[in-house]
């Protein structure tokens, strides 16, 4: 339709058309749960506040920070309701990025978890256009939760064309340079109709967790508006690393888990199958699946992870394969709804098996907010990512790069995600990360970065040991001539691996 409000369409019609009033929508880390009626009461009551109590009109820009948590999600849905534009942030940022995305996406309200108000309040000085902030978790008379408690819960949606914005997102980018990405009410529905009913398949029985939080497109699909589009329920973890996953998984019996690779392979080095046999859906994405943790969590699990790769231009994922049409090591295809095709350097699409850039078109699609990028992200309606693939004659795609990633080594390709793969299935070997090394000779050369397994320590021996195991499984030119050793890599806030600081450090 041409006239919609996204929360409404997903919120208001489960409990008054669909029926699901009564069922959990959300579960409490600490126990305890929300039903859907108990949902809708309170994102109407945030919705009143901010219209009556904060000022907000329709269109407005609220910045929303807070640890993944039922409060958070209600803001999200009572700012949309209210007409607002729901912006939300990674909850770690510090007051520089904040002070940059309140300026950038011109924010007039924000509403914030008591606890991270200190970066907030520093970044607001120098923000005099964000006029009202609100605090939740906050015990005081001003506090969001005293304010809900004189509302009704009564809340007229405000009315929305299908086409106005509702969310920006912004990027957190593996290069450092985030950027606004600008979602309209048919957007977020359209993410609900797609990844959800071909993929992913879950139903109203299944409760849903993970760990990327809502300022991350990946979970707010994953953690909240999936879920809540098929009537199912879904835990809202505040910390989303590998133990508290472990223990939410068996605590509150989690059937569809989101989580990236590193998770995966972090909790199928120590857990136990017992554990973990709720699960019946687990998604990764954020960042390559490596075939060996695919491996490794069959092995312990019996089930096949759902890769994905999205993006926060496209809100969310637009390739992947269900768990009987998986392709040993490729991502998976355009999902229904979406095409894709790998193009050359002139937006021209190239043969099958040949590596060019992945190109996306389908019913989301990038809209940067006053970015001059815009021009170089989308051309002739065909959205280009910054991911090198290449595809086979049935239309998967297989993960080669970054773009600004691949090795050029004596004049051969060199995709850093094969020789990671290898690594990573050695002994000695947690995480890896291959970059390119500038070098007189080759141009560039293959340089390893490797966290070593407990018990493993960094040695002449193991460098060869790791050079000689490479040598052995691929062609020679790619095994890597420098390898080195690090307590962790460097990564951002939702946990894709920053090679832009790997080379940097290369070059100084
Ligand atoms: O693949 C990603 O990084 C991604 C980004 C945004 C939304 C969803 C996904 C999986």
């Amino acid at each position: 339709p041409s006239q919609v409000n996204c929360a409404a369409a997903l919120l208001d019609d489960a409990v008054h058309v669909r029926g699901w009033g009564d069922r959990v929508a959300l579960r409490f880390e600490e126990g305890g749960c929300w039903t859907y009626r108990m949902l809708l009461a309170q994102a109407n009551r945030i919705a009143q506040v901010l219209r009556e109590d904060m000022g907000l009109v329709a269109g407005n820009r609220v910045l929303l920070r807070g640890a993944n948590h039922p409060m958070l999600a209600a803001a999200w849905f009572g700012v949309v309701k209210a007409g607002g534009v729901a912006v939300t942030t990674m909850p770690l940022l510090r007051a520089k990025e904040l002070r940059q995305i309140v300026q950038k996406a011109r924010i007039s309200h924000a509403i914030c978890e008591a606890s991270r108000a200190d970066e907030l309040q520093l970044a607001a000085m120098a923000c005099p256009d964000l006029q009202s902030v609100c605090f939740y978790h906050d015990e005081s008379a001003q506090g969001l939760e005293a304010l809900m408690a004189s509302k009704d819960g009564c809340f007229d949606n405000v009315p929305t064309a299908a086409d106005d914005a509702c969310l920006i997102a912004f990027t957190s980018g593996t290069t450092g340079q985030p950027k606004a990405t600008v979602h309209f009410h048919r957007d977020v529905l359209a993410i609900c109709q797609c990844f959800p009913q071909y993929i992913l398949r879950a139903d109203a029985t299944d409760v849903f967790s993970g760990s990327p939080p809502l300022g991350f497109t990946f979970g707010l699909g994953g953690l909240l508006l999936f879920p809540l589009s098929i009537g199912a329920s879904t835990v809202l973890l505040a910390k989303g690393a590998p133990e508290q996953l472990r223990t939410a998984i068996a605590q509150h019996q989690i059937s569809v888990l989101f989580t990236a690779p590193t998770a995966y392979r972090a909790m199928a080095a120590v857990a136990k199958a017992a554990e973990l046999r709720s699960l019946r859906k687990c998604v990764s994405a954020g960042e390559v699946l490596p075939v060996s943790t695919r491996n490794s969590w069959r092995q312990l699990t019996g089930i096949e992870l759902i890769d994905g790769i999205g993006a926060t231009e496209l809100l969310h994922i637009f390739v992947s394969a269900d768990e009987q049409q998986v392709r040993p090591g490729a991502t998976g295809k355009a999902i229904p709804g979406y095409q894709a095709r790998v193009v050359d350097e002139l937006g021209r699409p190239l043969p099958p098996y040949q590596v060019g850039r992945l190109a996306v078109k389908g019913p989301t699609g990038c809209r940067y907010l006053d970015d001059p990028r815009q021009a170089d992200y989308v051309q002739g309606g065909w959205n280009l990512t910054g991911d090198a693939y290449y595809m086979d004659e049935d239309g998967y795609l297989f993960y080669q790069a970054r773009v600004d990633d691949l090795i050029i080594s004596a004049g051969y390709n060199i995709a850093p995600v094969e020789i990671e793969d290898i690594l990573l299935q050695h002994p000695a070997v947690a995480e890896c990360a291959v970059v390119g090394q500038p070098d007189a000779d080759r141009n560039m050369v293959v340089c390893a970065h490797v966290v070593p397994r407990p018990g493993f320590e960094p040695s002449e021996q193991l460098t060869q040991d790791l050079q000689q195991y490479v040598k052995q499984q691929i062609a020679p030119y790619k095994y890597p001539r420098v390898i080195e050793y690090h307590t962790a890599l460097p990564r951002n806030e939702t946990g894709k691996l920053q090679r832009f600081r790997l080379r940097h450090a290369a070059m100084a």
